[in-house]
C-alpha cells in the first residue's frame, strides 16, 4: 500500500476543528429532515452508496483548440494520474473506480497498473477507445474518419483498436467499453450519411462481437465538434438506433455536456431508461458546448433532475444493470485535483437531494394536475442544504470535511510541482 499522499494526520486535526460545527449543523438538518418524515440515518446509508469514476484524462490540465497551460506538477504517465486520483478519494470517499483512456494510458506491464491501482485502492470502470487522434507509426490517418471510413482499411484499423481495449480493459477488471467518435463532415455534401451510418453500424458489429459475456458497449453521442456539419453519432436517436441494432449488450451513454444548450437532458434519460438502453453518464457542465466544466457548476438545477429521474427509476426497479457513473471533464484554469473533487461532491449532493423529493406527494400532485405544488415539491427537494450529511459521509469514511481546504493545506501540489519536472510548452489539444 503506498503511503497515503495526504497525511490522515491533518485530515484528522483539520476535521476535528471543524466538528463542533458539523455537529450543530448535523442536528439541524436532523430536525428539518424529521419533520418531513426522514431519517437522518437512512438517508445517509443510501447517500454512502454513491459512487462515482474518476476520467484519467481528468487530472491533468486539458486545453481548448486555442492553447494547452500546463499545470507545474500536473501527471506525465498513467501511474502519476492513479497517484492523483487516489488523493481525490482519500479526500472525498465516493470516487473509488478510475476509467481509462487507450492509449494515452497505455503501458506495457498492464497487470502492474490493476495492482498499483488496488495498492492506491483504485478499481477500474469503463475502458475508452480512442480513434479520435493519429498516434505515432500508425498506418492510416483518422483524419477522415474512424469506424466511419470510406477505407475499408482504416475502420479494420479502429476496430481492432477497440478490440485491443476490450482485451486491455478485460486484465484492468472492467466490464465495459466506452466508444466516442469523433467521425462526421465538416462540409454539406462531404459525405453520404446514410452510408457512414452504415458503416458505422457494420464497425460496431464487429466490435460488439468481441466482448466478453458479462460486458456492455457505451454508445457516446455528441451533437458537434470536431465535425462542424454532421457528427455520424450526433444525439441518442442514432445512438439509440445503433445499440437496438447491435443487441443486448449495446447500450447509449449520455455525455450532459453532448447536447444543444436548450436540451432536456432528463427527458432524454427518461426515454432511455424506459427503452432499458441507459448506459450511463459521463458527468460534467456546460455553458455553450462540450466545455467540459465541473459538474454543477453552471446548471445544477439540471443536474438534480437527471437525478430525479435517475432515483425514480431506481425506486421502481426499473434498473437491470444499474447506469455507470462517470465523471468526464476538462480544466483549463483550475488544479484539476481540486475540479475532480469538487465534481464529486456536486453530484453526491444532486444525488441525495433527489433521494428527498417526496414521491408519494409528487404522484398525488402530478395526479390532480397541480403544476406548482408538484414543481414546489423538487424545489424543496433541490433546497435542502445537505452538506452537512455529505460532510459527515466523507468523515466517517476517513475522507474530509472541508476536502479543498486540506487539500491546499497538504501541499500536495508543490510537492509534485518538484517531484515532476514540467515537459515544457503550451499545446493546444483537449486534454
Ligand atoms: C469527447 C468525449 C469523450 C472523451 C473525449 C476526450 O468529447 O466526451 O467521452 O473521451 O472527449
Ligand atoms: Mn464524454
Ligand atoms: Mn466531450
Amino acid at each position: 500500500m503506498p503511503p497515503s499522499a495526504i497525511d490522515p494526520g491533518l485530515i484528522g486535526s483539520e476535521n476535528e476543528r471543524r466538528r463542533p460545527e458539523l455537529e450543530a449543523d448535523l442536528e439541524h438538518l436532523e430536525r428539518v429532515l424529521a419533520r418531513r418524515g426522514v431519517q437522518l440515518d437512512e438517508l445517509a446509508q443510501r447517500a454512502a452508496r454513491f459512487a462515482v469514476a474518476i476520467p484519467t484524462w481528468g487530472v491533468g490540465r486539458g486545453g481548448t483548440r486555442f492553447a494547452r497551460f500546463p499545470l507545474a506538477g500536473e501527471p506525465r504517465d498513467v501511474l502519476e494520474k492513479l497517484a492523483d486520483c487516489a488523493v481525490v478519494q482519500q479526500l472525498v470517499r465516493c470516487t473509488p473506480r478510475v476509467s481509462p483512456h487507450f492509449p494515452w494510458d497505455a503501458v506495457a506491464d498492464v497487470e502492474g497498473l490493476r495492482r498499483v491501482a488496488s495498492e492506491h485502492g483504485l478499481g477500474f470502470d469503463a475502458v475508452n477507445s480512442n480513434t479520435f487522434q493519429d498516434q505515432p507509426g500508425q498506418p492510416h490517418s483518422y483524419a477522415y474518419g474512424s469506424l466511419t471510413h470510406t477505407d475499408a482499411a482504416v475502420r479494420a484499423q479502429a476496430v481492432a483498436h477497440n478490440i485491443e481495449c476490450i482485451e486491455l480493459g478485460r486484465r484492468l477488471g472492467a466490464k465495459a467499453l466506452t466508444v466516442w467518435i469523433a467521425d462526421g463532415a465538416n462540409f454539406p455534401g462531404q459525405q453520404d450519411l446514410c452510408a457512414a451510418f452504415e458503416r458505422y453500424l457494420e464497425s460496431m458489429a464487429a466490435i460488439y462481437a468481441a466482448l466478453p459475456e458479462d460486458w456492455s458497449v457505451f454508445l457516446e453521442h455528441k451533437l458537434y465538434e470536431p465535425a462542424l456539419y454532421a457528427t455520424v453519432i450526433a444525439d441518442w436517436g442514432s445512438s439509440y438506433m445503433a445499440a437496438c441494432e447491435l443487441g443486448s449488450k449495446a447500450r447509449c451513454l449520455v455525455d450532459l455536456g453532448h447536447h444543444a444548450p436548450t436540451t432536456n437532458i432528463e427527458m432524454i434519460v427518461a426515454r432511455l431508461i424506459r427503452a432499458g438502453k441507459l448506459a450511463g453518464f459521463h458527468f460534467n457542465d456546460s455553458k455553450y458546448g462540450d466545455d467540459d466544466l465541473d459538474s454543477g457548476s453552471i446548471a445544477p438545477f439540471q443536474l438534480f433532475l437527471v437525478f430525479n429521474e435517475l432515483v425514480a427509476a431506481e425506486q421502481r426497479g426499473a434498473f437491470d444493470l444499474a447506469p455507470a457513473y462517470l465523471m468526464d471533464q476538462s480544466h483549463n484554469v483550475t488544479d484539476p485535483i481540486e475540479s475532480l473533487m469538487t465534481s464529486a461532491t456536486a453530484l453526491q449532493r444532486a444525488y441525495v437531494q433527489a433521494l428527498l423529493v417526496d414521491r408519494e406527494q409528487l404522484d398525488e400532485a402530478q395526479e390532480r394536475n397541480d403544476a406548482l405544488g408538484a414543481a414546489e415539491l423538487l424545489r424543496a427537494a433541490f433546497r435542502t442544504d445537505v452538506e452537512p450529511l455529505l460532510a459527515q459521509l466523507r468523515a466517517r469514511a476517513g475522507g474530509a470535511i472541508d476536502p479543498l481546504a486540506i487539500y491546499r493545506r497538504s501541499g500536495y501540489r508543490a510537492r509534485k510541482a518538484e517531484e515532476r519536472p514540467a515537459r515544457g510548452g503550451s499545446q493546444a489539444g483537449i486534454v
